[in-house]
């Protein structure tokens, strides 16, 4: 282009996406969060590098809008109610859902901690098992009571795919009540 020109630009986010950050030489110069944005250059006279961030819109609990959209057809507008909702009445609601990685419409799909009784080593033990989904790190916890609520991690294990299967000895505590609870956080960039 000619020196001295004014040169512009027009972002069109995709569906459930914004226009995040333009950069310019490498110092953002705009955010926000629109579908289209108009920005222009004027009186280039040498060279830039122009930059363009986009990124999903969230719902509620940083539910991705383009998730909810591909997850039941009806699901387009109104996305915070349907991130919190539990469409499938399976106790986990929606938003929860896209964290497992479990499908939000399929009571069946859940995540679930299985437990039963074995024995290791001649000693009473807790098989802990749960199907897990790649992309997810899960922590399991146990506590012996409720009422003091302090929880300690057993085991920490990322996602496969397939079933996760934990023994925990009961140890000294055999004779007591004891609890469990799985945690499943998603995993960042990858
Ligand atoms: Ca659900």
């Amino acid at each position: 282009m000619p020196v001295g020109e004014s040169l512009g630009f027009t972002l069109l986010a995709s569906n459930y996406h914004h226009a995040a950050i333009v950069d310019l030489d490498g110092v953002t110069v705009w955010t926000g969060a629109v579908t289209r944005l108009e920005y222009a250059l004027s009186n280039v006279v040498s060279r830039h590098g122009f930059d363009a961030s986009f990124r999903e819109n969230l719902a509620a609990n940083d539910t991705p809008e383009w998730w909810l959209a591909s997850a039941h057809p009806a699901w387009t507008n109104a996305f915070d109610v349907h991130a919190l909702g539990d469409y499938d009445a399976d106790g986990m609601p929606t938003w929860a859902e896209y964290v497992a990685g479990t499908h939000p419409t399929n009571a069946a799909d859940v995540l679930r901690l299985h437990l039963a009784s074995v024995t290791t080593n001649g000693t009473p033990a807790v098989a802990l098992s749960w199907k897990t989904r790649a992309g997810r790190t899960y922590g399991l916890y146990t506590t012996t009571s409720l009422v003091e609520n302090t929880w300690h991690e057993v085991s920490r294990t990322g996602g496969t795919g397939g079933a996760h299967r934990h023994v925990d000895p009961l140890g000294n505590g055999a004779g007591k009540g004891r609890l469990y609870r799985v945690d499943v956080s998603l995993r960042k960039n990858q």
